[in-house]
């Protein structure tokens, strides 16, 4: 029996880990206090070698020999001889205009270190599109804010801070080694507010919890920017030195801070209280701890991210941090100095009249589109309206979007439609029941992966890791990054991936750092660089005002709209992470399951009176759009009036699940987000176990 260190690459979290390893198998996985991020591990974590050793996991690459939308593929085993040239020629014949690239989120699946590679094959090839969930995931967390800061969101400095402002974002589910810092810093005696509709564990324990009405998060940020503007609890040193607040408003009269003051005004504690569902009283006390404990830092996430409104959003937020001069600052966010890899995207190689036609481009120009990143909607568009005649092939490295965004009638008939369809995943799921070739994926623990940086801390930044292979894959499963290199070579793009080398690759990535990968292979556990992490804001003016999105049609200054719920609709359905599985995932892992067997619908007390729905009971949810099943649990933290069920369910339980209530109109006009959250719903019970 062996302990090999390395990390759990299954979520963003990325804790260091011991893996047992007995006679060849995964027997157990345990914290590795050692590592930066090693102090706890998850259920998902720990049930790891219920996954590698899994009997459905997929061992051969398989060729489907019956129809698309047959509910049996009829696989037959290939080798992959035969589904890498079939995958070659298929896509050489069909061209880099036709192919969509595809990747599976980084945070929530063991992609991570395969993501770069990814995209440099789609560049290589000369594709404009990649097809990822980043619109509903990380863009206005990391590139939103570029909007307004220059930078994206950074990382709360929580070793100094004085106050964590935690809004939309239960690390405690879905990022532990971020919690253990937040935790810390309370140790500290660090103030904590928390905004989020659900008493999360962070929350309940929360110098003050604002549980605001799910998709409400715009009118409490304006209405707090109105508070600091009225109560003068703003830096106006640091926003002379590092903002546009004191120059003319580029339309209209006085400054941009006047008008600022002006479009806040619109939001006074009354309004925002019938808005939000808060009382007055705790938006005065969310500004004394906001501001009156020293430097404050902030972070959010997927709560405020899967919104119609949310650019508007994360723009009210962003100037809300940025008015406090915390931005930058020691026990502010700061932006830790990462270990220098080098870049292996390959962006720029991409024809630029091609990059122009990425698909939503002209909508949403400055939008995911503008990185090459496309939305499940304009992806499935563009397949069901194109031209007779047309062919499109989609190359996709997991993801399941089926199951994880909204519409699955409207995804599997564009699926349906492509000519060509390859897949590498680690299961069978409904996503890839229309692939052409579905390639058996090594998971995490089964190939080496190179993690640079571990975010949390400053220590955790500057950590490098080379996790090893712990165990063979099952079968004739490869890793994903193996599959990019081999599927370049049979496409002739072997010159951009170092003569089909893996090994110089990875010293290619290494080389900025001075590590190379022999070196890191001495040291499993990883090794901790010196850097030194500068303080103060991002070198560009912060923007309350921004040109460039007035320059798209947008308003210049954050605001925030009232939705309108139709008649019949009276509650709020919204949604999160649960801790034993990561989005569509994990579900078929027995140990798991029995913490967690079938999706729940919680609903606040006024809901279940409202409805006559009891404890256990099993319910429907209904939206404008569609319906979803699950059972009932009577949750008392809950903002009233919302209605928190869970999503990813597939695994035959639930015929319906959470993505079907969700709308895929109305997206947020500037990045295309759908509104997962804060959907007007009803909920009655249903009939059956
Ligand atoms: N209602 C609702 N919908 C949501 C969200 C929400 O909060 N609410 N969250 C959104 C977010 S944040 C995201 S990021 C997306 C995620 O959406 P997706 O990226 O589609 O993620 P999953 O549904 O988990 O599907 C990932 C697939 O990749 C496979 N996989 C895992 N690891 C590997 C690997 O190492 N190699 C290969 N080849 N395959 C692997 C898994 O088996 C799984 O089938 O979902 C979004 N959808
Ligand atoms: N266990 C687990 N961990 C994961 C993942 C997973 O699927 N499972 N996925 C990974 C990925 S890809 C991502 S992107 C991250 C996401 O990490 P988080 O953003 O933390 O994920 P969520 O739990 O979806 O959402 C955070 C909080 O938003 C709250 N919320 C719901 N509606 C609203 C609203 O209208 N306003 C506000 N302010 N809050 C609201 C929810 O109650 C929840 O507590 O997690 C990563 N880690
Ligand atoms: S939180 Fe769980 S799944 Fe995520 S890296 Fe840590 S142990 Fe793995
Ligand atoms: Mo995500």
């Amino acid at each position: 029996m062996v302990r090999i260190p390395t990390h759990c690459a299954q979520c963003i979290s990325r804790c260091g880990c011991l893996a047992v390893v007995e006679d060849g198998r995964l027997v157990a996985v345990e914290p590795d206090p050692g590592h930066p991020t090693g102090h706890a591990l998850c259920l998902k974590g720990r049930a790891a070698p219920e996954l590698v050793h899994h009997p459905e996991r997929l061992t051969h690459p398989l060729r489907r020999t019956r129809p698309k939308g047959d509910p049996d593929p009829g696989w037959r085993v290939v080798s992959w001889e035969e589904a890498l040239e079939e995958a070659g020629e298929r896509l050489r014949e069909l061209g880099p205009r036709a192919t969509t690239f595809a990747v599976a989120t980084p945070s929530g699946t063991g992609m991570g270190d395969a993501f770069g590679w990814v995209h440099r094959l789609a560049h290589a090839f000369g594709s404009p599109d990649l097809l990822l969930a980043t619109e509903n995931c990380n863009w206005h967390k990391d590139i939103t804010p570029t909007l307004t800061w220059g930078a994206g969101i950074g990382m709360p400095d929580y070793d100094r801070t004085g106050c964590a402002l935690i809004w939309g974002f239960n690390p405690g589910v879905t990022w532990p080694a971020h919690a253990r810092k937040i935790q810390e810093a309370r140790r500290r005696g660090a103030r904590l507010v928390v905004v989020d509709p659900r008493g999360t564990g962070l929350a309940l324990q929360a110098d003050l919890w604002l549980a605001l009405r799910p998709g409400t998060d715009g009118a409490l940020a304006l209405g707090l920017i109105h508070l600091f503007l009225k109560k003068d609890r703003v830096d106006h040193a640091f926003l002379r030195a590092h903002s546009d607040a004191f120059d003319p408003a580029p339309v209209g009269r006085g400054t941009v801070l006047e008008r600022l003051t002006e479009r806040a005004a619109a939001f006074p504690p009354e309004r925002v209280a019938t808005l939000t569902g808060l009382r007055v009283e705790d938006l005065h006390r969310a500004v004394d701890l906001l501001t009156g404990y020293g430097p404050l830092s902030f972070f959010t996430w997927t709560g405020t991210c899967q919104q119609a409104q949310a650019t508007q959003t994360t723009r009210a937020l962003n100037i809300l941090y940025a008015l406090t001069g915390c931005l930058g600052a020691p026990g502010g966010n700061v932006w830790f100095a990462r270990p220098p890899v080098a870049d292996i995207t390959g962006f720029g190689w991409v024809d630029p009249a091609l990059r122009e036609q990425t698909l939503g481009r002209s909508e949403r120009p400055l939008g995911p589109p503008s990185r090459g990143w496309v939305s499940g909607p304009d992806f499935y568009q563009s397949l069901l309206e194109a031209p007779a005649g047309a062919r499109r092939a989609l190359v996709a490295f997991g993801g399941n979007p089926l199951v994880s965004r909204p519409d699955a009638a409207q995804g599997a008939a564009a699926l349906r439609r492509l000519d060509f369809f390859v897949q590498t995943e680690l299961f069978r799921t409904p996503s890839s029941a229309y692939a052409d070739l579905l390639l058996p994926a090594a998971s995490c623990w089964e190939r080496e992966g190179l993690q640079a940086g571990f975010q949390v801390s400053p220590a955790a930044e500057a950590h490098v890791q080379l996790r090893p292979a712990v165990v063979p894959p099952p079968g004739e499963a490869r890793s994903d990054v193996e599959i990019v290199f081999a599927l370049a070579e049979r496409l002739g793009l072997a010159e951009a991936f170092f003569g089909g080398s893996l090994e110089a690759g990875l010293a290619h990535q290494l080389a900025p750092t001075g590590l190379t990968p022999a070196l890191l292979r001495g040291v499993p556990r990883g090794i901790g660089l010196l850097l030194e992490t500068t303080f103060g804001p991002p070198a560009a003016k912060i923007r309350l005002w921004s040109e460039a999105l007035a320059a798209v049609g947008q308003d210049p200054l954050p605001d925030h709209c009232e939705t309108q719920a139709p008649d019949g609709f009276p509650y709020l359905l919204t949604c999160g992470k649960v801790l034993p599985y990561c989005h569509s995932q994990h579900r078929e892992l027995s140990s798991l399951r029995r913490v967690a067997p079938e999706p729940e619908v919680e609903l606040a007390p006024d809901v279940a009176r409202g409805t006559g729905v009891a404890d256990g009971d099993p319910v429907a949810v209904c939206t404008p759009t569609g319906r979803m099943e699950g059972r009932a649990r009577i949750q008392p933290h809950l903002a009233a009036g919302t209605v928190w069920a869970q999503y990813g369910w597939w695994h035959g339980e639930t015929p319906l699940s959470y993505n079907a209530c969700a709308d895929q109109g109305r997206p947020d006009p500037v990045a295309g987000s759908q509104a997962l959250r804060g959907i007007p719903c009803t909920v009655n019970h249903r009939l059956g176990p």
